[in-house]
């Protein structure tokens, strides 16, 4: 059976909006995905009737919030199926997820000589902080090789994998080209090396199932409102043992043992690094996302969205002089340009047709470099989209390539 999309649509009440004088025609679900009435009310729920600080109080709204919020917790562990609670840290998105791990393991673990792998597909959140740590351990950053069509395959990681490996960081699906790493297998060969995996999971977990066991992978970060969830909230997954043994990078309220004047002691993982008031609503939200998720199927949602993905590259290749750069994409995520046409020029055609798509260098210049463009579109393809919206956008295309595309 196929998603119900028009119920779907219903979850979603900007989506009966307009933009423009025009029906929103919403393709920009990679950089933030709209929110479904579920997780609007989970959150009210929390506020309007347990509105309390948690793992503080000892009245009952407070233990209510506390129960709620741990709740979400065990939500996000058996989401990405890690073996415990434990290994779950919130955080306020991917990017402070893994900038937590490269200031923390990375800064305390590395050494001049060391070696650090990472891909020219990075968004900058999982590319800079390493990079950081490069500059300050003196360990060295290394390229895994890129095919033609832009994908990390074993073959390329193993001819840059070496004794001096400590850590590989790459994501699990690019957010330009929608490829999927092959995190399994990188995952048992960095371990052959001793190396650990830091997975950015940011694009990939809203749209195909997670298991961290079966990947293997050491961390993961993901981040809620690409979950359907609201901004401010991510996890960082971390196996316990690894979590346990790292140096909190934010230190003051709860996250500490006993402090005294001298020195002090700091809890166990997650709350070691979860200083001050946790993002309670965003991680309630979140769940809720994620529960919303998988009471839709993955297989379906999956169906879904590789549907829209292949009938929006059948149509977009009848457009002369548009160029698709990942015409193999392993999910919804579609990048292109016009000949001649400027992507933000594009985009305010897009714009006055009611259809939101991203335009620029989508936090990935190093990718933009390797594939010699300044900036490219970007279209994403999510449970809430028809074909008639693919169908929107290419009628926005012709009016672009018309409107700017001969003035050379
Ligand atoms: N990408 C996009 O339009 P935050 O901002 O912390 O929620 O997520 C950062 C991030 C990390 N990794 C990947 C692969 C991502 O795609 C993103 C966010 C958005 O592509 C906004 S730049």
């Amino acid at each position: 059976m196929s998603l119900d999309v028009n119920k779907i649509r219903e979850d979603f009440e900007i989506l009966s909006e307009s933009m423009n004088g025009k029906p929103l025609v919403y393709l920009d679900s990679a950089a933030t995905a709209l929110k479904p009435k579920a997780v609007l009310e989970a959150m009210e729920k929390y506020h309007t009737t347990a509105s309390a600080n948690v793992h503080r109080g000892v009245y009952k709204i407070s233990n209510e919030a506390t129960e709620m919020y741990e709740g979400a917790r065990t939500t996000v562990a058996q989401f990405i199926n890690a073996t415990s609670e434990r290994e779950i840290v919130f955080t306020k998105g991917a990017t402070s997820a893994l900038n937590l791990v490269a200031m923390s393991y990375g800064l305390h673990n590395l050494k001049p000589g060391d070696e650090i792998l990472t891909t020219e597909l990075e968004h900058h959140s999982s590319f800079l902080p390493w990079q950081n740590v490069a500059k300050v351990t003196g360990a060295i950053l290394k390229f895994i090789p890129l095919t033609d069509e832009g994908r990390v395959t074993v073959e390329n990681f193993e001819s840059v994998l070496t004794d001096n490996t400590k850590v590989v960081a790459l994501n699990h699906v690019s957010n330009v080209m929608g490829y999927i790493a092959p995190i399994k297998e990188i995952c048992e060969l960095a371990h052959q090396k001793g190396a650990v995996v830091v997975v950015d999971a940011a694009q990939s977990a809203p749209h195909i199932p997670i298991d961290v066991q079966a990947l293997d992978c050491d961390f993961l970060a993901l981040t809620g409102h690409k979950i359907y969830g609201p901004t401010g909230i991510g996890v960082l997954y971390g196996k316990f043992d690894l979590l346990n043994e790292m140096e909190p990078i934010e230190f003051g309220g709860e996250m500490i043992d006993i402090v005294e004047k001298e020195a002090s002691t700091f809890k166990d993982a997650p709350f070691r690094f979860e200083a001050g008031t946790p993002p309670i609503a965003g991680a309630i939200g979140l769940a809720a996302g994620m529960e919303y998720l998988n009471n839709l199927g993955w297989d379906r949602v999956r169906q879904h969205e590789l549907e829209l993905r292949d009938y929006a590259t059948q149509q977009m290749s009848k457009i002369e002089g548009l160029k698709i750069f990942n015409p193999t994409t392993d999910t919804g995520i579609i990048s292109f340009n016009v000949d001649m046409v400027h992507p933000h020029d594009m985009a305010t055609v897009y714009d006055v047709n009611g259809v939101c798509v991203r335009a620029g260098h989508h936090c990935a210049q190093p990718l933009m470099k390797w594939l010699c463009q300044p900036a490219t579109l970007r279209a994403t393809f999510s449970i809430y989209n028809t074909k008639e919206d693919v169908d929107t956008l290419i009628a926005a295309t012709l009016e672009g390539k018309e409107t700017f595309g001969d003035v050379f």
